[in-house]
């Protein structure tokens, strides 16, 4: 079946799904085609913490009704070393900004459901999506639905695909300049019923490794271990990552981390990767697809809608004042912020882990390094303002 739209968007995850729900906002018409279940991508565990200009555009494009209910409003978080806990007041250091815990599914459940009440189209359990033209005026997108071929004419197509999607790798050779750094080491995460241990966020550096504490819920914690790039989940059963993030996260003997039932767990590997330009004729990328944070500064998901906040003004822009020059500067405008948030999760990332070929000066350097954010207004005030997200262009 043959059909047309103005965008085509690949993936609905958060940079998908915002951009749909945007251009709606705009009058502007998409389809978004998934390879997923809708299921699926309702119930994947991923990001957890939303910035302030998230959480505002969420608010401001009638989406934040679930999440201003459920969410948890954050002021400060607690940065952990030598076994004391040192307190970083983002409000007081922002001006009032804080961060929202909120999960990145109930964001993806609140944008499916705001696109399906407004009659969006998105296509679950899309089979072979490629993309063709996209270097000339009338770009498309084929795939398949129940064993039946389709084809999307539009005029744009939006690469929200992640990392491991179709969009990047077909953009011609020698266009695209990789950028890519990959750590010595990964994330174990967890899910579990267990009542949070603190209010806020902990980041722990700890001479065994890195450890967070964050949550989900009065009822749900969050929590992460540093581990080997190639660690075995099997080689860690529920008890071990307790008792592990009980020496890594302690802060004097008495400090308790509440236990419970393991309900999710998983590797997440680190990696900054940026690709340059994120366009290519009329197909842009936006989100994972074209660039990669490691997740200690919790941006992934607050980049990928930074994203396409700027797509969609670009492409208003163009469908309203037929004006192509906010589209020209697309890759210019978002590597100016990707480049700064790649920066701030470079830093955060190098700050608090453990790095294997470190020696001793290292990590007496790293100890000094979050002495002076812990122990300097100007430092502090460095780290809360890229936390809470930097201001918007
Ligand atoms: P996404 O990857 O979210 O979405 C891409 C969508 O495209 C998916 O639904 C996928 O199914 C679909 N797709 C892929 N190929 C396709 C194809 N060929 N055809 C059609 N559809 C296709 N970030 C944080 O800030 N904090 C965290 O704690 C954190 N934890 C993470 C844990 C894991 C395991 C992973 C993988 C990522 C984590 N991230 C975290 C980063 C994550 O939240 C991303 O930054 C965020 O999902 C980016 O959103 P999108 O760019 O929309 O990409
Ligand atoms: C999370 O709650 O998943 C989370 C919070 C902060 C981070 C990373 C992950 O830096």
């Amino acid at each position: 079946m043959n059909h047309r739209t103005q965008v085509g968007i690949v993936g609905a995850g958060p940079a998908g799904l915002m951009l749909s729900h945007l251009l709606h906002l705009a009058g502007i018409e998409s389809v978004v085609l998934e390879a997923r279940s809708r299921q699926y991508v309702e119930e994947r565990v991923r990001a957890g913490l939303l910035e302030q200009t998230t959480v505002n555009l969420l608010n401001e494009t009638g989406v934040g009704e679930r999440m201003k209910r459920l969410g948890l409003v954050h002021h400060g978080i607690e940065l952990r070393f030598g076994g004391r806990g040192h307190r970083i007041d983002l409000s007081e250091l922002t001006g009032g900004s804080t961060v929202t815990i909120y999960a990145q599914h109930e964001v993806i459940k609140d944008l499916i459901a705001a696109r399906i009440a407004a009659g969006g189209q998105i296509v679950f359990e899309a089979a072979d999506v490629s993309i063709h033209d996209f270097n000339g005026p009338k770009p498309k997108i084929r795939y398949r639905i129940d064993g039946t071929d389709n084809e999307l004419s539009c005029d744009f197509i939006a690469g929200c695909d992640g990392f491991h999607g179709v969009c990047r790798p077909s953009i011609p050779n020698g266009v695209l300049t990789m950028y890519d750094r990959i750590y010595p080491f990964a994330w174990l995460g967890i899910l579990a019923e267990a009542t949070p241990s603190s209010d806020e966020l902990i980041y722990a550096y700890h001479e065994r490794g890195f450890a967070l504490h964050s949550m989900r819920s009065p009822n749900i914690t969050r929590l992460y271990l540093q581990c080997a790039p190639d660690e075995n989940l099997a080689d860690w059963p529920d008890e071990k990552i307790w008792d592990e993030l009980q020496l890594r996260l302690a802060a004097g003997k008495d400090w308790k981390l509440n236990r419970g039932a393991v309900i999710q767990k998983g590797i997440t590997e680190m990696r900054s990767f940026v690709a340059e330009p994120m366009q290519s004729g009329t197909l842009f990328l936006a989100g994972d697809a074209a660039h990669i944070v490691p997740p200690t500064g919790a941006k992934g998901l607050n980049l990928a809608v930074a994203d396409v906040r700027v797509l969609a003004r670009a492409l208003t822009d163009y469908y309203a004042n037929s004006n192509r020059e906010l589209l020209t500067k697309y890759s210019e405008t978002c590597l100016r912020r990707v480049w700064k948030v790649q920066r701030f999760s470079w830093w955060m990332t190098s700050m608090l882990h453990r790095f294997a070929d470190d020696n001793a000066f290292d990590q007496r350097r790293q100890l000094a390094e979050l002495d002076y954010v812990t122990s300097s207004r100007a430092a502090s005030q460095t780290l809360a303002e890229n936390y809470v997200g930097l201001p918007m262009e």
